[in-house]
């Protein structure tokens, strides 16, 4: 299993202090997360092009736009000239240009991210996987921080990690939706690579992010047995 990484879900921190918490999490996170949404594919507003461009002035780390919109084409080019390095779409969102949709991510020098919902099986996307680097598999719906884990979901993260055996492919496997340190032990035995950390992993457990921080490396190491970064 690759070693697990942890990216910053951006629009749970505190956004009236974003420089200094991107400071902070520069050196100590793997990636951040920023989620679009667009009040329809998902029941909420979040971050922005304009957002991600910001950020990028500042990090120092990748950083991967989650699509939650409708026509997620119209977005691309922006966020990538922002500077995201990933662009992670919803497979419900590309059924009718799946491919051309890839193909212009692709084209624009990003990583192809593909992202499921709780209601989406792994088996809808499974001729895709071949040209997927981030394959996301959502572990609550869309729209909000600090939902409920949704178990029935550690199966389907088993299947993309045979999946990626059986099939050949070199996707990882990132989770979005509840990472923490009840349910760190089981996502990774599950075959999770990159955890998704937001209000219940991360910015919640303490109000110092640099607390925060190594309190969610202690419950993680606790939970896996793991050492970060061994
Ligand atoms: C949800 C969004 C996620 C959340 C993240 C919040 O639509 O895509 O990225 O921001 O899951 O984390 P948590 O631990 O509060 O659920
Ligand atoms: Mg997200």
């Amino acid at each position: 299993m690759r070693p697990a990484q942890f990216s910053i879900s951006l629009m749970c921190m505190d956004l009236m202090d974003a420089g200094r918490q991107v400071d902070i999490l520069n050196s100590r996170a793997d990636a951040y997360h920023m989620d679009i949404m667009d009040g329809h594919f998902a029941p909420n507003l979040t971050l922005s092009p304009d957002f991600v461009k910001a950020t990028g002035t500042r990090a120092a780390l990748p950083m991967e736009a989650h699509l939650m919109t409708e026509h997620p084409g119209q977005w691309l080019d922006a966020l990538a000239a922002g500077g995201a390095a990933t662009l992670s779409v919803h497979a419900e969102t590309i059924t009718r240009d799946t491919f051309r949709t890839m193909g212009q991510i692709r084209s624009l020098g990003c990583r192809v991210g593909l992202v499921l919902n709780p209601g989406t099986p792994l088996s809808q996307v499974a001729d895709w996987l071949g040209r997927v680097d981030l394959l996301t598999l959502m572990t609550v719906d869309v729209g909000f921080a600090g939902q409920p884990f949704i178990p029935e979901m550690l199966d389907k993260i088993k299947e993309a990690a045979h999946l990626r055996e059986t099939g050949g492919f070199d996707y990882s496997i990132q989770i979005d939706g509840s990472c923490n340190d009840r349910t760190f032990a089981m996502l990774r035995e599950a075959g999770a690579e990159v955890f998704i950390l937001g209000n219940s992993g991360l910015f919640d457990l303490d109000p110092d992010l640099a607390t925060a921080w190594d309190t969610m490396i202690a419950g993680y190491e606790r939970a896996t047995g793991e050492t970060v970064g061994a």
